[in-house]
């Protein structure tokens, strides 16, 4: 329990017992000073303003799974700081008939269980819009790294919406944080929130309280998200304090001026190497990546290492999660110069990787193969 105080934790307890804050700073690590509370080392992060893009390159070393401190962050505003021991979360609306407001001790007392899945930001690949397709998208300009897999712990939804009463007219469940409210272009859009539907929040959604067995940090909701597995990354809402039971369609900006008629993440690859990474030329290498599909396991990789000409299959290692990823890997002897490498998926619905994707103004779900540049010397 110890190692998993955070410095606002430690500076309670010391408050509490009153003892002298002269505790030496690097024992208490840095202050946050950004929009993101844990370290973001340049060798394992981009940062793009208020959000931290994993670098794929990093993930080679990694298991299945990705750390907590490693793992992606996308914030609208700022980490909040949040006090388990007055947090409540709201279960109310038209949609139950016994109103809930239950403390996190509450929670932790509900069945809980296990889910690996993958948090994917609908903006993951963005940049790909400009830079292969030529029509760039506005927004965070993610390469492929706003993606992260994780094994949660919490209890699942309908443990609580059942004990709130869940109505047979119950139609959507709108989650909402408790970071600060979205003010862009000079507009309040109120707290970030967006609509799940029942059927959706019934099957398989989790209200998260641990990641990777830890308690759920800073920066990934403490004291409890949302982790609604296979769907776009902001249904999955962090620091979650409402959920708003309806009797009929909800709409918040979060469905209609952003990722409008989106849910289920598509399927896609990345390849475990930075951008223009320079290999050995003449000798064997290892080529790792991975593919996921918020639909269902992956079936096949294909990688061609000729920018498209020919195609080989990856050796697919590991566990094959729906919902989460899997891992893959190929033999290459590169010859001196520049390649182009591509990896295409296809997943158990039958769906492959197209060559290219439509466009779409919020620049979301960019599914088409990525062209990986590479040298060899
Ligand atoms: N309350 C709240 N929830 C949120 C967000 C946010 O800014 N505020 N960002 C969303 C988006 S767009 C994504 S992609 C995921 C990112 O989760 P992570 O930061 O744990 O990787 O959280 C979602 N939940
Ligand atoms: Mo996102």
């Amino acid at each position: 329990m110890i190692e998993n105080l955070t410095r606002r934790d430690v500076l309670k307890l010391a408050a509490a017992a009153s003892l002298p804050l002269a505790v030496p700073r690097v024992a208490l690590g840095q202050a946050p000073s950004g929009p993101i509370v844990k370290p973001l080392p340049p060798e394992w992060f981009v940062v793009h303003g208020t959000n931290a893009e994993m670098r794929w390159e990093t993930v080679r070393e990694l298991g299945y799974l990705i750390p907590n401190e490693r793992f992606f962050v996308r914030n609208h505003t700022r980490t909040p700081s949040i006090d388990a021991r007055t947090w409540r979360l709201q279960v109310h609306g038209p949609g139950v008939g016994k109103p809930l407001s239950l403390s996190y001790r509450d929670l932790e007392r509900l069945p809980s269980c296990d889910v690996t899945s993958a948090v994917e930001c609908a903006g993951n690949g963005r940049s790909f819009f400009g830079s292969q397709q030529g029509t760039p998208a506005s927004g965070t300009p993610w390469k492929l790294g706003g993606i992260g897999v994780a094994r949660w712990r919490g209890v699942p939804l309908s443990e609580v919406l059942e004990r709130a009463g869940l109505r047979r007219g119950a139609v959507d469940v709108l989650a909402e944080g408790l970071d600060d409210p979205y003010v862009t272009g000079g507009v309040d859009y109120g707290r970030v929130r967006r609509p799940i539907p029942v059927g959706k929040a019934l099957d398989d959604v989790l209200l998260a309280y641990e990641m990777n067995g830890r308690t759920l940090p800073p920066d990934h909701g403490f004291p409890v998200r949302l982790l609604v597995p296979g769907w776009i990354g902001i249904s999955s809402i962090k620091w979650l304090g409402r959920l708003e039971v309806s009797d009929a369609p909800v709409e918040t900006a979060w469905n209609t001026k952003w990722y409008p008629g989106l849910g289920v993440q598509p399927v896609k690859s990345a390849f475990e190497l930075a951008w223009d990474a320079v290999l050995p030329a003449g000798r064997r290498s290892r080529l790792t990546g991975r593919s996921w599909s918020g639909s269902a396991p992956i079936k096949h990789v294909e990688v061609s290492t000729d920018g498209g000409a020919r195609w080989r299959r990856a050796e697919l290692r590991g566990p094959n999660l729906r919902d989460a990823w899997v891992r893959w890997e190929l033999p290459w002897t590169p010859a001196p110069g520049r390649h182009e490498l591509l990896a295409r998926a296809t997943d158990w619905t039958g769906t492959s990787q197209p060559d290219v994707v439509p466009f779409n103004e919020g620049g979301y779900q960019f599914w088409a193969v990525v062209r990986h540049p590479v040298a060899a010397a």
